[in-house]
């Protein structure tokens, strides 16, 4: 066993972090000389720190723990497959009942035809995976120059060099040298920052018009696919007008590429469906899932396909694989968190308790004088900051630091809510009760009172020239 343990001082941990730890998206050098919070526990919607505080998790993780944490059976599920199989591998004519099982209940949950699945460790490869897909796809059917993906600025698809080339963050592509080839952004449908003086939805309309633009103008011969999540999470809970995604149906149907779903933060009852794409309404022809697949109790994703797709993908070999595709535990995990789900009807908790006290708790937000407009759908929601209301307008200070003085009394008040840019999210678990909520509320209103008064002191209430 570690003699590193969660007994060991918190001041010690932290040194051990910074001295060996590199996080992800962190500015390492800084958050080593302050030090990062240490989790030791959680159960339910809440974790405990190496100091024994308390923190309402209003982030469910990573937007993964869809049941919330502390689930014995999970545990259980998992000690028992890694004594039977703990590995092996399903690339050469081998295959095992984890994965064969998991691939049979995703199938059955997925609409239409989508009956297929593709494993992955996470969603990041998925994506990568449906690169692969999509143009091997059209290269079999004798279309090879078929090969651009049109995506959208602000989306996140994953961090590898495939699904981060996908993501449209500039920060991301400012390092490491991507994108890929063949890779193509439109703009996103968020009103709030860009619509300017149109009303949301003929902005709806007139974003969902660039992919028709886009696929005119680089031909339709060029053209694989098209990808997007349902709702953009990473990108500050982004909901599209409503007059946007049927447009994108429309422009999908009337020319011939295939649409990706990036169901990675959506699926598995975020949005209070199944599937983000069944709350607005496209039929995609691939799925990316990851995150609340297994409740980030084991790592695991997937691309699921559809009919026509792996009929074609198996006509011949397709050259792409990951040692841990299906990986027996973390299989064995994901379909006993769909088990879960499932007979604890926990959408059905979504669709009928939390998610409708949720909105209308979230929805009085925009009382307050920091917040400008409060976007939610489903267990995912956002307010966007602003020091005027009536105009949108952006803070004359560097585009965050709003958000990230919101975001820290947040934390100081126990309370993980995040920041993306000036705007605020929450994807709690989905099993969060009407008195969770309440608790939860007390904390964000304190929280953003005391960023007001923090703001104000400072002069930072003032708006971009
Ligand atoms: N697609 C979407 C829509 C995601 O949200 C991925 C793919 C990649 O999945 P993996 O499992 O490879 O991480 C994600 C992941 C954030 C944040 O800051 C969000 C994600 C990952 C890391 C940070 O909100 N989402």
């Amino acid at each position: 066993m570690s003699t590193i343990t969660n007994h060991m001082p918190t001041a010690e941990l932290q040194a051990l972090d910074a001295a060996h730890h590199m996080h992800p998206f962190s500015a390492n050098g800084e958050l080593g000389r302050k030090g990062a919070r240490v989790i030791t526990r959680a159960k339910g919607v809440y974790l405990t720190d190496s100091e024994g505080e308390e923190i309402l998790d209003g982030m469910a993780g990573l937007w993964c723990v869809n049941v919330g944490y502390g689930r014995d059976e999970l545990a259980d599920v998992a000690a028992r497959q890694m004594r039977e199989l703990p590995y092996y591998n399903t690339f050469f004519q081998t295959t095992h009942v984890p994965a064969i099982a998991l691939a049979d209940k995703i199938a059955n949950l997925a609409p239409g035809d989508l009956n297929h699945v593709f494993f992955a460790a996470g969603g990041s490869e998925a994506n990568d995976t449906n690169i692969r897909l999509v143009r091997t796809y059209w290269a079999t059917k004798g279309k090879p120059e078929k090969s651009i993906i049109i995506s959208r600025k602000n989306a996140y698809h994953g961090s590898s060099i495939g699904s981060a080339s996908l993501g449209g963050m500039a920060a991301m592509h400012a390092q490491g040298g991507i994108p890929i080839p063949d890779i193509h952004h439109i703009n996103q449908p968020n009103w709030w920052a860009e619509g300017g003086d149109t009303t949301p939805e003929e902005f709806g309309l007139a974003r969902a018009r660039e992919l028709e633009e886009a696929i005119e103008e680089l031909g339709e011969d060029r053209v694989a696919a098209f990808i997007a999540e349902p709702v953009q999470g990473a990108g500050g809970v982004i909901v599209a007008p409503d007059t946007y995604w049927p447009e994108i149906q429309r422009i999908c149907d009337k020319y011939d590429i295939l649409l990706i779903a990036d169901e990675v933060i959506c699926g598995f009852g975020r949005t209070g469906n199944w599937f983000g794409s069944q709350t607005v309404g496209i039929k995609p022809h691939i799925m990316t899932i990851a995150k609340g697949l297994s409740s980030g109790y084991a790592p695991i994703g997937g691309s699921i396909v559809c009919d026509e797709v792996a009929e074609v993908i198996g006509s011949g070999d397709f050259n792409h694989g990951y040692t841990y595709s299906g990986h027996p535990v973390a299989a064995a995990v994901a379909l006993e968190n769909l088990r879960i789900l499932e007979e604890e009807d926990i959408i059905g908790h979504v669709q009928n308790v939390a998610a409708p006290y949720l909105k209308e708790k979230w929805e009085e937000l925009v009382d307050h004088p920091l917040v400008g407009e409060a976007r939610i759908v489903g267990m995912m929601a956002s307010i966007a900051l602003t020091p005027n209301k009536a105009t949108r307008a952006k803070f004359a200070s560097e585009p965050g630091t709003i958000g990230n003085i919101c975001r820290d009394r947040c934390f100081a008040n126990n309370l993980i809510m995040r920041h993306v840019g000036d705007r605020l999210i929450i994807s709690p678990p989905l099993i969060l009760t009407p008195a969770d909520i309440d608790e939860m509320f007390v904390r964000i209103r304190r929280s953003l009172d005391e960023a007001h008064t923090e703001i104000l002191e400072k002069g930072l209430m003032r708006e971009a020239s």
